[in-house]
């Protein structure tokens, strides 16, 4: 008797999870084939991006090199804050070049459209467990909308916000802040010639912060507080304009003793075309309860019939501050109502939605 299994003639017992379905019909070459070459890879954590260039910080021995982006991903690319394989030269020496071969999985993800409209996003960083909304009280004057935003992108993102608000040498902040006394976000008062350098530590501490914020409002200079030693260039506010001046030009990851934080540089709008509504909504924490109670398939907006929080601001449930926080989310859900058809034809200052918010 032959040793194979025989089976009878005319009985089959193969059924479907018998058959091998090969995972690329294409190809002759297994795709897990190429993987195990780069198991044991150095692992490494992208500390910034220049034209292409990524600065990686080595896990093992912290030594600090320089590679590009392997072929195969250039597409998906790498983030600052993102954990890396690297293959390739992954000396110290001059003009030595790594390669990245994998980027690991990412635990959270900041990203921003360059408007409303724009499902394409772009990333700022990855891995990030906290955001510092960094507001100056003057000097550029601040926008209680583009922190709503900013707080809605923290939201989707997983990140814990705190909001920072600099110069307070130069005019009082509370009448700022009571715009915000409903949420339940730390807030920091800073002044560079004597920062709150105790308080910000204690709030970094154990995170990975990104400092987010217009351009001029201090992120660099609070970077350069927290960490003297790791340089980072200021610059002044256009004295006509009120604007900075876009003094950082790329994301920095610096690290702390015990944290990190990753300087941006200064954006003019920050697009929530990525956002799902639900999370905008959820982001404005002292409004979604009265939401909540609204009728079924309610927009929110401000022709939506019985909306809760028209009554609510009718009956003062939402206090002084209230009108101001239901026009900036009606503003928002607005926006990007109106470009939810990318179909739909749009006017340049539509496309500029959130710019200067
Ligand atoms: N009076 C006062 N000026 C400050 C304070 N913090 C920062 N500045 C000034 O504000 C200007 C802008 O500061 P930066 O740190 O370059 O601002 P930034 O947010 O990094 O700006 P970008 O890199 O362009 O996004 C500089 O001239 C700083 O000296 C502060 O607390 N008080
Ligand atoms: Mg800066």
């Amino acid at each position: 008797m032959s040793w194979l299994y025989e089976p009878d003639p005319g009985q089959h017992d193969l059924d479907e999870t018998d058959v091998r379905v090969r995972p690329n019909p294409k190809g002759n070459k297994p795709r897990t084939k190429k993987r195990p070459e780069h198991k044991s890879a150095p692992i490494g954590l992208v500390t910034g991006v220049d034209m292409g260039r990524y600065h990686i910080l080595l896990e093992e021995d912290e030594r600090v090199i320089t590679a590009t982006m392997g072929k195969e991903l250039r597409k998906a690319g790498a983030a600052v804050g993102d954990r890396v394989a690297l293959a390739g030269d992954t000396s110290e020496t001059e003009g030595a070049l790594a390669r990245i071969v994998r980027v690991e999985p990412r635990t959270s993800l900041l990203r921003r459209s360059a408007d409303d409209s724009d499902l394409v996003e772009r990333v700022i960083v990855a891995n990030a467990t906290q955001m510092a909304i960094v507001v100056a009280i003057a000097n550029p004057e601040p926008r209680t909308r583009l922190i709503d935003r900013y707080l809605a992108a923290a939201y989707d993102a997983g990140l814990k916000p705190i909001l920072v608000i600099t110069k307070v040498d130069l005019a009082d902040p509370e009448p700022f802040l009571k715009n915000f006394a409903g949420l339940s976000i730390p807030v920091i008062l800073n002044r560079s010639d004597d920062p709150s350098i105790d308080v910000l530590r204690d709030l970094l501490k154990g995170q990975t912060t990104v400092m987010v914020g217009h351009s001029g409002v201090g992120k660099s200079t609070l970077v350069n507080a927290l960490a003297p030693d790791q340089f980072r260039a200021t610059g002044g506010v256009n004295a006509v304009t009120g604007r900075g001046r876009h003094t950082s030009s790329s994301v920095r990851a610096i690290q702390l003793s015990d944290a990190w934080i990753i300087d941006t540089p200064g954006v003019r709008s920050f697009g929530l075309g990525h956002v799902k509504p639900e999370n905008i909504l959820r982001s404005f924490e002292d409004l979604y309860a009265v939401i909540e109670t609204c009728p079924r398939d309610c927009s929110h907006l401000a022709d939506a019939p019985d909306c809760e929080l028209d009554l609510a601001l009718t009956d003062g449930r939402l206090g002084e501050t209230g009108a101001g926080r239901v026009d900036s989310l009606r503003r928002l859900m607005s926006s990007l109502a109106t470009h939810s058809d990318p179909f739909e034809k749009r006017s340049d200052a539509d496309k500029r939605a959130g710019a200067d918010e």
